[in-house]
């Protein structure tokens, strides 16, 4: 029946039943972005997810020059994807928050909020569970003391010693903003971290007709108020994408088997196979092999405590579902 032409694009925003989706070499017929809607059989097929289609996704539509909207009649498999949990009706759904991510940058500031290495490292486990490829942002350089700006190369060093890019900015000044927005280009970015970290306001130095709305210090302590609301893939002035998310206070990390939290401490894995139990924790464990490369200092000490901290909640939680 549909003779309409088809074309790919990608979902920038989605409010209620309606997608923009952004067509990638669009003939001058059709708009960049076309108002699309979704075919009814989506909505059924998978009941474990609130949203079938998700900011971020790659989908095919077919347009229709009359109305000039379009209709998602194909969602490509995804990469990987950034989920919470939903309340449904009878179980517990995902809410697909953005689909499709090049790089997840955690961002923290130099101070208010002070640094939080932990944080991080819980966000980079979350990330790598995901598949997802991750950064870091360290943002308020400018207003670092002297001890301050050494914990901050410090820090960096760290991860970049593990091969993750690493940037220290100042959203306000303008410092090391140029090479940050040098490795968004062309890639689909996700800023995540506390709030007040300067997430929506790196975004606006580097797109300010973005116009993305950021808060005072005096705002901040403001009960009930969320900045950053719902998420859209806003394009880049140079090319690709990038996502702001609303501040969050940490992160759990759920549905992670201790055994298995090892392997998303990147360096870690190397050492795995070589510890004397096939069971290690990587704990209390004699012959440990990760144990030693962290008296060896090939391995963070920092690094190894928070994966101790994570381990203990993770297994905390185990013990709470009566295990
Ligand atoms: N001095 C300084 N202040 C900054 C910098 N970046 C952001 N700020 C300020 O920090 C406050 C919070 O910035 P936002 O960009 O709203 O922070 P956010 O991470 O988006 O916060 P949420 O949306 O709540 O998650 C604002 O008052 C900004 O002006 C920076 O590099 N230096
Ligand atoms: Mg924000
Ligand atoms: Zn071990």
């Amino acid at each position: 029946m549909s003779t309409t032409p088809a074309y790919e694009g990608r979902v920038l925003r989605s409010t209620g039943s309606w997608y923009e989706v952004q067509v990638a070499d669009a003939p001058a017929e059709v708009p960049a972005v076309v108002p699309s809607r979704i075919r009814g059989k989506f909505r059924l097929e998978d009941s474990d997810v609130t949203n079938p289609v998700a900011v971020g996704d790659r989908v095919t539509i077919r347009y229709n020059p009359d109305e000039e909207t379009g209709m998602i009649v194909d969602i490509h498999e995804r990469r990987n994807r950034l989920s919470r949990r939903a309340a449904g009706r009878r179980v517990e759904q995902e809410h697909v928050m953005v689909a499709n991510i090049d790089r997840a940058w955690a961002v923290q500031a130099v101070q208010q909020p002070p640094l939080n290495p932990a944080f991080v490292d819980r966000l980079l486990v979350m990330a790598e569970m995901h598949n997802i490829p991750a950064g870091l942002v360290i943002n308020k350089i400018d207003l670092a003391d002297t001890e301050q700006r050494q914990q901050a190369k410090e820090v960096a060093a760290r991860y970049q010693a593990i091969d993750y890019p690493v940037y220290c900015t100042s959203a306000i000044e303008g410092t090391g903003v140029a090479a940050w927005n040098a490795a968004l280009r062309n890639q689909v970015n996700v800023v995540t971290g506390p709030s007040g970290a300067g997430k929506s306001s790196l975004i606006n130095a580097i797109a300010p007709e973005l116009e993305i709305e950021t808060k005072s210090i005096s705002e901040q302590t403001q009960k009930g108020r969320h900045t950053t609301t719902f998420a859209a893939l806003h394009p880049l002035p140079e090319g690709g994408h990038i996502v702001d998310t609303p501040g969050v206070r940490e992160f759990g990390i759920l549905d992670l088997h201790p055994a298995d939290l090892c392997h998303f401490f990147v360096e870690f894995v190397p050492y795995i196979d070589a510890c004397k139990f096939d069971d290690c924790t990587h704990d209390h464990e004699p012959g440990c092999a990760i144990k030693e490369a962290v008296d060896e200092g090939a391995i963070h000490a920092a690094r190894y405590e928070s994966y101790l901290s994570i381990l203990y909640s993770l297994q905390d939680g185990m013990e709470g579902v009566g295990r």
